[in-house]
């Protein structure tokens, strides 16, 4: 062997030191049109300097204007899927999103806690958020039983909050109990959205469980009709600043971010005949 192509690390001119990438798998649902869903989280993945890996659990038909139906997977296959990629590949950060119905989300609960889950982020879809298609009680008593244990971070909406615990969240005051209380599950960071807050201010409520704290992150909101998907890819965005290492408050203030970049780029361009997506690559063209 020629050695004066080696260095000393064993690289050689041909084969010179390669990067790791920042792996984010997401484990959710195929939006077709997409707008959300893996199709959106993909693009956030990408579009913030990450490698992204999928795991569909269910497949949506649905286009602008709304869901019409779901096909949940197989557990078995959806488990299969991440065994495969655990033993190739680790990812450096997960996140979930619409998981149909409690055997899914006991499978993937199982699985990620078999391999220890890199930092987790638990989107804790419901449903679409059209439609008639909301998960079934057995599911949101799986996803608090088996899901949200093994979280880093839970990020409900205000509906979602409200299901979930019981409470009424329709002001600040009752995000932050909601937060506490979903924080009771071992979850140690919660951050409750204020997307759907009467006003022209938008408010999210981040709960730091371990030191027993909040952070409020607040912005005018941005008027667009192409809101598909927001819920999506500020979950996605939050798991590729995970993968990267970032602290969790700084992880959310970029997150968002880069969200409100998308809603008000997004909101320059027309897709379909309903909720439009946003503009997952507005720092690309
Ligand atoms: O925004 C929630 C959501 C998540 N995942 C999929 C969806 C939706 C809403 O439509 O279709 C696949």
């Amino acid at each position: 062997m020629d050695s004066s192509c080696e260095n000393s690390t064993g690289d050689t001119a041909d084969h010179p030191p390669r990067d790791a990438y920042h792996t984010v798998l997401t484990i959710a649902g195929s939006d077709p049109s997409g707008g959300a869903g893996i199709q959106a989280d993909l693009k956030t993945i990408g579009a913030l300097g990450c490698y992204g890996l999928s795991v569909i659990a269910v497949v949506t038909v649905q286009d602008t204007r709304g869901v019409r139906s779901m096909y949940p997977l197989a557990p078995s296959l959806i488990r299969d899927q991440l065994e495969v990629l655990w033993s190739d590949a680790p990812p450096d950060a997960v996140k979930t999103g619409l998981l149909p119905g409690p055997e899914q989300i006991e499978i993937v609960a199982d699985t990620l806690r078999g391999h220890g889950p890199p930092p987790l982020v638990v989107d804790p879809v419901l449903g679409p958020s059209r439609g008639p298609l909301a998960l079934s009680e057995d599911a949101v008593e799986a996803m608090k039983r088996h899901l949200f244990p093994l979280a880093t971070l839970l990020t409900p909406n205000l509906p979602e909050a409200s299901r979930l615990t019981g409470l009424k969240v329709i002001d600040r005051q009752g995000m932050a109990a909601a937060a506490k209380k979903l924080a009771e599950s071992g979850c140690p960071y919660v951050l409750v959205k204020g997307g759907h807050l009467e006003g022209d201010h938008c408010l999210d409520l981040l709960y730091l469980g371990p030191e027993d704290r909040f952070v409020t992150f607040e912005a005018e909101r941005i008027p667009t009709v192409n809101t598909h998907g927001t819920g999506c890819t500020l979950s996605a965005a939050l798991a590729s600043f995970l993968a990267k290492g970032l602290p969790t408050v700084e992880c959310v203030g970029r997150a968002r971010d880069y969200l409100r970049e998308a809603l008000r780029e997004g909101g320059r361009y027309t897709l379909g005949k309903g909720n439009g997506p946003l503009h997952h690559f507005h720092r690309w063209w």
